[in-house]
């Protein structure tokens, strides 16, 4: 991985031109995919199925060349393996068996099964042996505030109630729950290390609905957890933390040592991040999904503004948040000639 243009950068290094990937690049925008999405029964056994979830990884390189594949997988294979009844409803997203009150934790067993997930870290070795030394393997995992709250609602929500009040009411149970998650996803990393990721991304998409104290307690100190045990195990492989929303707090994210680049969402301020966190720290981020969607002139302007912004420092060029399914192709094939000053 020595002259890998990702590792690079997420070693400190910064670049002429940022690597590029897109968080969802697999996935329904692309016709291929969708083309194989019903060779599976549902979402969670096409993610088991090695051959298929290797083809959907490798399929967004091969059409766009991208400097990194992210292993097919989803955060919800965690509370699956934890025995947690976990569907996918085609166009309305996940569904899990929720857990309301605590004894409803009892549903979960006191380790998650590891053996469910060997079809992700088979997965893995195989993607691995397939893309050339050029692109990097991401590995990846929810934080536990995350995970916490699509097992608490039993499903996506707006604000993520459910979960802040379950932690206001129960706050030792909810640390339980936090605590197993930090357990599970930090071997889930570790296993994915040793299966072939060269890097692993922990994503937190619902750390912004939490208020100070709330923060430090589920978003930060799990995540600073987790990165610090993976790193003292495998010292060499990179790690992204992905706190989606969470403004200024990204300067607190900014001292997890562990952590080798921080990923910063559509709304994160660059010129804030220039003057704040440290330039020698790798960002990753943050052009709009929306406005890839658009394409046309505000595409080219966003792009090259966040080149410019973040030029001073190691950057990773991706979105701000994952791509959206209506997305055209052309925008995608647009956004990574013009990253690499080739449009
Ligand atoms: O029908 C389908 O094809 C299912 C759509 C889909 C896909 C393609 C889901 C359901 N998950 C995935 C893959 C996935 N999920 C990846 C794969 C690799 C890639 O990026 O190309 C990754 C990294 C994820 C991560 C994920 N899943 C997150 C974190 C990032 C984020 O978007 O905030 C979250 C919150 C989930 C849960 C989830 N799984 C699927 C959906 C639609 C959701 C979001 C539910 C919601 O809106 O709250």
């Amino acid at each position: 991985m020595a002259d890998n243009k990702l590792i690079s950068t997420l070693s400190g290094k910064k670049q002429d031109r940022p690597p590029i990937w897109l968080m969802r690049q697999a996935g329904r925008y692309l016709p291929e995919y969708r083309e194989i999405r019903n060779k599976a029964a549902s979402f969670l056994d096409f993610c088991y199925d090695p051959k298929l979830a290797v083809e959907a990884t490798l399929q967004p390189i091969r059409r766009f060349g991208f400097d990194a594949a992210i292993i097919f997988s989803d955060i919800l294979v965690i509370p699956d393996a934890l025995g947690q009844d976990v569907r996918f409803e085609v166009g309305e997203g996940p569904r899990l068996n929720p857990i309301v009150t605590p004894p409803d934790l009892k549903m979960l067993k006191p380790r998650h099964d590891a053996t469910r997930l060997g079809p992700v870290y088979e997965a893995i070795g195989l993607a691995r042996s397939a893309l050339g030394q050029e692109t990097a393997l991401i590995g990846f995992c929810g934080a536990p505030w995350t995970l916490a709250t699509y097992m608490i609602a039993g499903k996506g929500t707006p604000d993520q109630a459910p979960a802040r009040q379950f932690a206001y009411r129960f706050p030792d149970d909810f640390q339980a729950l936090i605590d197993l998650l930090v357990e599970a996803t930090t071997e889930h990393l570790s296993v994915q290390i040793q299966a072939g990721a060269d890097a692993v991304q922990i994503f937190d998409s619902w750390a912004g609905v939490l208020p100070c104290g709330e923060f430090e307690r589920w978003s930060l100190e799990p995540i600073a957890r987790i990165a610090e045990a993976v790193k003292r195990r495998h010292p060499q492989t990179k790690l992204i933390g992905f706190p989606r929303a969470v403004g200024e707090r990204l300067t607190e994210f900014a001292k997890i040592e562990a952590l080798d680049a921080i990923g910063v969402d559509t709304s994160a301020d660059r010129r804030w991040i220039g003057r704040s966190l440290d330039t020698s720290l790798p960002i990753q981020g943050n052009l709009d999904p929306l406005v890839l969607l658009a394409g046309g002139a505000a595409l080219d302007r966003a792009i090259d503004n966040i080149v410019e912004d973040f030029s001073h420092r190691p950057h990773i060029f991706n979105l701000g948040h994952g791509i959206l399914p209506p997305t055209p192709i052309a925008h995608v094939e647009r956004l990574v000639a013009r990253v690499r000053g080739e449009a």
